[in-house]
């Protein structure tokens, strides 16, 4: 049996998610809202973060920790790339989705326009959001529609763990009402609207949308 931990809107929960789906492997999903987690959430996170993973006996924390553990367990279809160059530009865009594009789609646009105001009673910080769209979030965008080939995936010619490590970011961006706007950025407005249309990640992002209506 496998169980998937932690709250829909996480980025990270849904990069397991979509892993999962990509490989065509079934789980459940225990609900587990981050922050003040319990001490037996712990013994699974040491962290405090989600998600955390169980797989029969075994129990893993963080995503990009669970995805390499399902790759090996569950290598077809694989999600990262044989070629050396290409598996460390997976690795690489896993990263930057993780790293820089959280820092500013996570805590300073979703968090800020849904969970503060919609779960956690704190007042909406707009002037917050519209600095972070129209300054932090550009240089980013600059930078990875620069690393995509027309068409084309960020680490060779599949789909990998890089590509669903960014996508998964531009999830919660969109759900907060943002998006990638095509005249500016073509080949990556192209590229996610093709990486959020595959049925792993569509069916998340139906079930996720109507919590944030509101
Ligand atoms: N490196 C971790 C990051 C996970 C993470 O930051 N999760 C957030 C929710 S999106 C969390 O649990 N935050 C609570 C905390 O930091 O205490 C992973 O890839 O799983």
């Amino acid at each position: 049996m496998r169980i998937v931990y932690g709250a829909n809107a996480s980025p990270f929960v849904r990069k397991v998610r979509v892993a999962l789906a990509e490989k065509g492997l079934d789980y459940e999903l225990e609900p587990v809202f981050p922050f003040n987690v319990s001490a037996d959430f712990k013994k699974l996170s040491p962290l405090g973060k989600i998600p955390a993973f169980r797989d029969g006996d075994h129990v893993l924390a963080d995503s990009s920790v669970i995805c390499a553990y399902l790759e090996r367990r569950h290598p077809t279809p694989a999600l990262y790339p044989a070629d050396p160059y290409q598996y460390a530009r997976a690795l690489w865009f896993e990263e930057y989705g993780d790293s820089a594009l959280v820092a500013v789609t996570g805590a300073k646009i979703f968090f800020k326009k849904i969970v503060g105001p919609l779960f956690m009673n704190q007042p909406l910080d707009q002037a917050g959001i519209d600095q972070a769209v129209a300054e932090d979030l550009p240089p980013l965008f600059d930078y990875l529609d620069s690393q995509l080939p027309e068409g084309g995936m960020f680490a060779g010619k599949d789909l990998s763990i890089g590509d669903i490590g960014i996508a998964t970011q531009l999830v919660n961006l969109m759900h907060a009402g943002y998006g990638v706007d095509g005249q500016r950025w073509p080949k990556l407005a192209d590229w996610v609207g093709r990486v959020h249309g595959r049925p792993s990640f569509r069916r998340l992002i139906d079930e996720e949308a109507p919590q944030f209506r509101g």
